[in-house]
C-alpha cells in the first residue's frame, strides 16, 4: 500500500538500553529533530519493550530510559511538537505485536542480520524476545500508519521487514489498510564505526567504553577517547574516495562531518595533508562543544524525574490516542469479538 494515500507520520525509537552513543545521537537523534522541524507529525519512543530482550536490572531499566527521555529533550526533542513516550505505556504494541508474529513468517525471521550479529555463538541461549524483535518493531511503526522512519543503516532490514509485514496483512485479509513505511538513512553518519575497530559499529552494548563516546560523557572523557582512538599512520587524504580502505579514518571524518553539519569533501579540504596529531584535537574540540550542551541539559531535567515521567504519561496518552483505533480495526478486520466497553 503506497504511503502516498497516507498523512505522513513519522515514527523511530530507541532502546533505553544504556548511554546513548554518539552513534545513536547522529544516526537517528538529530534526524529526528530535523524532522520534528520539517513539522511533520512525528512520534518517538523509548522502547523499552525491546530493550528487555536481553536482560535489564529493573532499576536500571528506569533510570535509563528516563535518561532517554532526558536526551532526547536536550538534543532538542519538544514534547509540544513530538509525541514522546515509553513503549509500554501504550499496550497496543504488545498487542499488535502478537499479531504480526502471526503474520510474519520464520523463513524471513531467519535472515535478520541483527539476531544473527547479537546471538552470536549463543543463539540457543537467547531470549525469544530477541528473535521477535523486529515484528514488535514493524507493530511499533504501524500501529501508527507510520510512513516515514528515520533509523541508522543497521535498521534498514528491519524497517524492510516492516513492509513486508504489512504487505502481506493487507493482501492476506483483502484491504488497503497499513501503509508500507520508507526508511529514512540520510546524511554522513549513517553507521558511526567503534573507536576501536572501523569494522564494528559504535554500539551501547560494546563491552569496552573507549569504544564508543557516550552523551553523558565529560569533556576529559571525549578528549581522551578520541585521542586514543585507532588510526593509520597516514595523514588525512584530499577526496573521500581515498578514505576507501581506511575505515577508522573515514570513521572520524565522517563524525566531524556530521557535527559540524560538513559534507565530508569540505571537511577534507580542510585538513588535507594534515596528520592525526593534529586533526584529532579539532575533532574533540568539536565534539564537546555539540555535546556539553546536551549532557549539562540531560542533567538538569534529570534532576526533576516526577516531571520526566508527566512528560512520558502525557506523550503515552496522545499515543494512544493515535495507536488504540488503529488496533480496534485491525481486531474487527481478524475478525475479533471486541464486545466489552472498556477502555485499554
Ligand atoms: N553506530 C551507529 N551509527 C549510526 N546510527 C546508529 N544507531 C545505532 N548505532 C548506530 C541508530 O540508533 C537508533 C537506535 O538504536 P537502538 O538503541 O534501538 O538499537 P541499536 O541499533 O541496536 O543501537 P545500539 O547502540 O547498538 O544499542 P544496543 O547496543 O543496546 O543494541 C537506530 O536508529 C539505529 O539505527
Amino acid at each position: 500500500m503506497g504511503i502516498s494515500e497516507f498523512t505522513p507520520r513519522v515514527f523511530s525509537g530507541i532502546q533505553p538500553s544504556g548511554n546513548l552513543t554518539l552513534g545513536n545521537y547522529l544516526g537517528a537523534v538529530k534526524r529526528f529533530v530535523e524532522m520534528q522541524d520539517d513539522g511533520i507529525e512525528t512520534v518517538y519512543c523509548m522502547v523499552d519493550l525491546h530493550a528487555i530482550t536481553v536482560w535489564q536490572e529493573p532499576a536500571e531499566l528506569a533510570h535509563n530510559t528516563r535518561e532517554l527521555a532526558a536526551a532526547f529533550m536536550a538534543c532538542g526533542l519538544d514534547p509540544e511538537r513530538s509525541i514522546l513516550f515509553n513503549q509500554s505505556q501504550v499496550s497496543a504494541h504488545a498487542e499488535l505485536g502478537w499479531i504480526f508474529n502471526c503474520v510474519a513468517r520464520l523463513g524471513w525471521m531467519n535472515r535478520m542480520t541483527q539476531f544473527k550479529d547479537k546471538a552470536g555463538k549463543n543463539a540457543e541461549r537467547v531470549s525469544l524476545g530477541l528473535f521477535a524483535y523486529p515484528s514488535l518493531m514493524a507493530a511499533d511503526i504501524l500501529v501508527y500508519h507510520a510512513t516515514h522512519v528515520p533509523v541508522g543503516e543497521d535498521q534498514k532490514q528491519h524497517v524492510e521487514l516492516a513492509r513486508d509485514i504489512a504487505a502481506k496483512f493487507n493482501h492476506d485479509f483483502g484491504v488497503a489498510f497499513f501503509p508500507e513505511p520508507e526508511p529514512v538513512i540520510e546524511g554522513s553518519a549513517t553507521r558511526i564505526m567503534s573507536l576501536r575497530d572501523g569494522s564494528r559499529k559504535m554500539s551501547k552494548s560494546d563491552p569496552s567504553d573507549m569504544s564508543r563516546i557516550n552523551l553523558t560523557d565529560g569533556p576529559d572523557t571525549i578528549s581522551r577517547k578520541i585521542r586514543k582512538a585507532r588510526t593509520d599512520p597516514f595523514p588525512l587524504p584530499e577526496t573521500p574516495g581515498e578514505l576507501d580502505g581506511r575505515p577508522e579514518a573515514g570513521n572520524l571524518v565522517r563524525i566531524y562531518a556530521s557535527l559540524a553539519d560538513m559534507a565530508e569533501s569540505d571537511v577534507l579540504r580542510q585538513f588535507a595533508g594534515k596528520p592525526f596529531s593534529e586533526f584529532k584535537p579539532a575533532l574533540a574540540e568539536l565534539a564537546v562543544s555539540r555535546l556539553r550542551p546536551i549532557s549539562e541539559a540531560m542533567g538538569r531535567m534529570l534532576d526533576d524525574p516526577a516531571e520526566v515521567d508527566r512528560i512520558l504519561a502525557e506523550g503515552g496518552d496522545r499515543a494512544a490516542a493515535i495507536a488504540d483505533p488503529i488496533l480496534d480495526r485491525t481486531f474487527e478486520i481478524l475478525g475479533m469479538i471486541r464486545s466489552r466497553t472498556r477502555k485499554r
